[in-house]
C-alpha cells in the first residue's frame, strides 16, 4: 500500500501520534512566517513564553497587510515587529518587499519541509511541495519556540488533473472549479493533494494559485509534487540546491479522489458573497463593472501580471472602471518595470499600488455604493472590500483584464489569440529588503508604541457555567464577521480593547454592548463556524467581552484551535436539529463542567425552557489541558512554574 506525498512529508516530521485520519498528530516545524496584522500578537505571545531565540531552521516576519499609515498605529506595530524579530532570531521582510506568500514562494519555501504561518493562506507554499499550514499567532509563536504543531491528522484527497487547459483558462479557474464542486467546507479535515498528468502543465506560481485558495475549501493544506518544473523554478530563483524530487508512490492510497479534466474548464467566477458561489463567466452574462482589482497572494505573480499587461497593452481602461494592480512582490514589480510592461499598464490607465495585500483586506480601494467589483483575490465575503453594498466577483487575471477594457464582465476567450508568457530563466533574486536577525551578543531594544496593549488572558474553567446566549448566527460565519478587518480596524490588531468594540459588528453592532452589560455569555452558530482568516483576534475579542462558550453545528479548523488556545469552550450540537431550539436571550447552564468536559459529551440545560440538549466537546488530551487551564498561555506558565 503506497503512500501519498502528504503522508510522506507528515511522517518525515512526525513527533507524536499516527498519520491516520482523525487522531491528533504533532509535527516538527522547520519554518515559520508571520505577517504584520497577526504578527504583533504572535511576537507579544512569543515574548510572554520567555524563549529568547527562535528554534526553527528559518523564521520570518513579513510586513504586507497594514500598509496605509493613516496614523502612528501601523508604523508602531512595524517598529515593534522589526525590533522583536531582530532580537529573537527572526528575519524581517520590510514593507515594499511584497505579500508574505508570494515572497515566501519565490525566496524561502523548500520542497519537503514544513511551514507554519499566522495567515490562512500559508498553504500557498504547497505549490512548491511543502506542507504549509495556516494557524493562529499563538501556535506560530509556540512553533518559533521549538514546540511541535498539533492538529487532527488529515484525510488526503487526491485531486487528479487530466489533460490541459484551453487558452485563457487559468489555474484560478481550476481552483474555482474545485470550490464549485466541493464548497467552502469540502476540504475541512483534509489535505488536497494534486496528482495526474495535468500537474506537469502547470508552473509553480500557477500551482500556488491553486494551493492558496485551498484555504477557501477549509482544507488543512494543499500540496503539489516537487518535479522538474519545481526544479526549474528554484533554479531560476538561484535556489536549485533547495530542490528535491517529491512524488507520491505510484500505488498511493487516498481517502477520496476528485477528477478534473482541464480541457473542460471554462473561465469561472465566484459570485457574491462566497468563494464557492461559482458559475461560468459566460453564464453570468455581461454585467456592468465599476472596479477591477488585480493582485493578492492568489494572483500576483510575474506571469499573471505579464498576461494582464499583454491584454491591456496599447488600449485604455473603460472610463467607468477603476483598475488597480497590486504586484505580489518587489521581484515581480521590478521585473515589470525593467521590461517595460509597467509602463504599458500605467499608459492603459491602471492604478499601480504598492506590493502588498492592499484592497484584498480592505486597505483602501473600497468600491462605490452598490458597485460591482471584479477581483483576482480569494475571498469575497460581504463587506470585506470595505463597502457593504458592493458585489465582489472573484475571477482570473485574464477575465479581470478583459473586463477592465470592456467595462462589462467579459469571457476572456473572446480575446482571440492566446498569450504566451515564457517562464523566466532567471528571476532577479536579491533579498536586500530582508533584514537578518541580530548577531549573537548584539544588544537590541524592542520598541513598543502606545497602541500596543496587553492581550487578554482567560482563567481556569469553572465547575458551573450559567450564561445568556448573546448572539445566534447562521452557517458559514467567517472570521471577517466575528472580527472584521478594514482600513479603520486593521491598525488596532495589537489593541484588543478597542477592537472588541467592533466584534460581530457585521452581524449585530449591538453585540459588544450587550456582552458587556450581561457580563459575558455564549454564542450559537451553524456549520463551518469561523471559516476564513487565521486571525486569533476572532477569539481574543470575544474572550475580552466575556464569551465563555461557542455552540455550533461544526467549526472551521483554525478558528476552533484559536478558541481552545484562548480557553473558550468549543461545543458542537450532538443533534444538529437542536440548533433550532436555542435562541438569543436563552440562558444556558452547564454543571460539573470540569469533569464532563474531560468526558467529551454532556448536556446543556436551557433553563428558561426547561430543556436539555446533548453537546459534544471532542478534545484531545492537549486541548483538554488548555480548556481546563483557561488557554494555552496558562498551560505554558504552569509548565514553567512546575519546571
Ligand atoms: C485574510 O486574508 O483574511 C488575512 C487578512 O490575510 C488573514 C490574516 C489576518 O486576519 O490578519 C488570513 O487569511 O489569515
Ligand atoms: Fe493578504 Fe489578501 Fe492574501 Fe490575506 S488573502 S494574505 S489579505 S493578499
Amino acid at each position: 500500500m503506497g503512500s501519498s506525498l502528504t503522508r510522506k512529508i507528515l511522517q518525515e516530521h512526525l513527533i507524536s501520534g499516527r498519520v491516520e485520519p482523525g487522531a491528533e498528530i504533532s509535527i516538527a516545524i522547520k519554518q515559520t512566517l508571520t505577517q504584520d496584522s497577526t504578527g504583533t500578537m504572535a511576537y507579544l505571545q512569543f515574548e510572554a513564553m520567555g524563549v529568547d531565540q527562535v528554534k526553527t531552521d528559518f523564521s520570518i516576519a513579513y510586513v504586507d497587510h497594514n500598509m496605509l499609515q493613516q496614523g502612528f498605529e501601523n508604523a508602531d506595530d512595524h517598529k515593534y515587529i522589526q525590533t522583536a524579530a531582530r532580537k529573537h532570531g527572526v528575519h524581517y521582510s520590510r514593507p515594499g518587499n511584497g505579500i508574505c506568500h508570494q515572497v515566501h514562494l519565490e525566496r524561502f519555501a523548500r520542497p519537503g519541509d514544513t511551514l507554519l504561518g499566522s495567515d490562512s493562506h500559508t498553504p500557498t507554499a504547497g505549490g512548491i511541495g511543502m506542507i504549509a499550514i495556516g494557524a493562529g499567532g499563538l501556535d506560530v509563536a509556540a512553533a518559533m519556540g521549538g514546540q511541535p504543531y498539533a492538529t487532527a491528522s488529515p484525510k488526503v484527497t487526491a485531486v487528479e488533473l487530466r489533460g490541459q487547459l484551453q487558452p485563457f483558462v487559468t489555474a484560478k479557474d481550476i481552483i474555482l472549479e474545485v470550490l464549485r464542486r466541493l464548497t467552502v467546507k469540502g476540504g475541512v479535515g483534509r489535505v488536497m493533494e494534486y496528482t495526474g498528468e495535468g500537474v506537469a502543465s502547470l508552473s509553480v506560481p500557477e500551482r500556488a494559485t491553486i494551493t492558496n485558495m485551498g484555504a477557501e475549501l477549509g482544507a488543512t493544506t494543499s500540496v503539489f509534487p516537487s518535479d522538474e518544473r519545481t526544479r526549474q523554478f528554484l533554479k531560476a530563483q538561484g535556489r536549485e540546491a533547495d530542490w528535491r524530487e517529491l512524488q507520491p508512490d505510484h500505488d498511493a492510497v487516498y481517502d477520496d479522489r476528485v477528477v478534473i479534466d482541464l480541457c473542460d474548464i471554462k473561465p469561472l467566477a465566484a459570485k457574491p458573497h462566497s468563494p464557492d458561489a461559482v458559475e461560468e463567466v459566460a453564464a453570468i452574462g455581461s454585467i456592468d463593472v465599476d472596479q477591477v482589482c488585480i493582485g493578492s497572494c492568489t494572483n500576483s505573480s510575474y506571469q499573471d501580471l505579464m498576461r494582464v499587461a499583454a491584454i491591456v497593452k496599447g488600449k485604455t481602461v473603460h472610463p467607468d472602471v477603476s483598475l488597480t494592480i497590486s504586484p505580489g512582490s518587489k521581484q515581480v514589480l521590478s521585473m515589470l518595470a525593467a521590461n517595460g510592461a509597467l509602463a504599458g499598464l500605467i499608459e492603459a490607465g491602471a492604478r499601480i499600488l504598492e506590493a502588498g495585500c492592499g484592497p484584498c483586506i480592505g486597505m483602501g480601494q473600497a468600491p462605490a455604493s452598490n458597485a460591482v467589483s471584479l477581483r483576482t483575490f480569494n475571498r469575497n465575503f460581504k463587506g470585506r472590500c470595505g463597502t457593504d453594498s458592493a458585489s465582489v466577483y472573484l475571477v482570473s487575471p485574464e477575465t479581470a483584464a478583459a473586463s477592465a477594457l470592456t467595462g462589462r464582465l467579459t469571457d476572456p476567450t473572446a480575446l482571440g489569440n492566446p498569450i504566451a508568457i515564457e517562464e523566466p530563466e532567471t528571476f532577479p533574486a536579491d533579498d536586500n529588503l530582508v533584514v537578518p536577525p541580530a548577531a549573537p551578543g548584539e544588544d537590541v531594544t524592542v520598541v513598543r508604541g502606545p497602541n500596543i496593549k496587553e492581550f487578554p488572558l482567560n482563567s481556569a474553567l469553572p465547575e458551573t457555567l450559567e450564561c445568556p446566549v448573546l448572539l445566534k448566527v447562521e452557517d458559514n460565519i467567517t472570521t471577517d464577521h466575528i472580527m472584521p478587518s478594514n482600513a479603520k480596524l486593521l491598525p488596532y490588531r495589537s489593541n484588543i480593547p478597542y477592537l472588541a468594540e467592533f466584534c460581530f459588528s457585521p452581524c449585530d453592532p449591538e453585540f459588544p454592548a450587550r456582552a458587556k452589560a450581561a457580563g459575558g455569555g455564549c454564542v450559537v452558530g451553524g456549520e463551518n463556524y469561523g471559516q476564513g482568516s487565521s486571525r486569533e483576534h476572532a477569539a481574543l475579542a470575544p474572550l475580552y467581552l466575556g464569551v465563555k462558550a461557542v455552540i455550533v453545528k461544526s467549526f472551521a479548523r483554525i478558528h476552533r484551535a484559536n478558541l481552545i488556545n484562548s480557553g473558550i469552550l468549543p461545543l458542537e450540537f450532538a443533534d444538529e436539529a437542536d440548533y433550532d431550539k436555542v435562541e438569543e436571550g436563552d440562558t444556558l447552564r452547564m454543571e460539573t463542567l470540569r469533569e464532563t468536559v474531560a468526558q467529551g459529551r454532556f448536556s446543556l440545560e436551557i433553563t428558561n425552557k426547561q430543556l436539555s440538549i446533548p453537546v459534544h466537546c471532542q478534545l484531545s488530551p492537549r486541548e483538554k489541558a488548555m480548556i481546563l487551564a483557561g488557554g494555552r498561555i496558562n498551560v505554558i506558565r504552569q509548565e514553567q512554574e512546575g519546571a
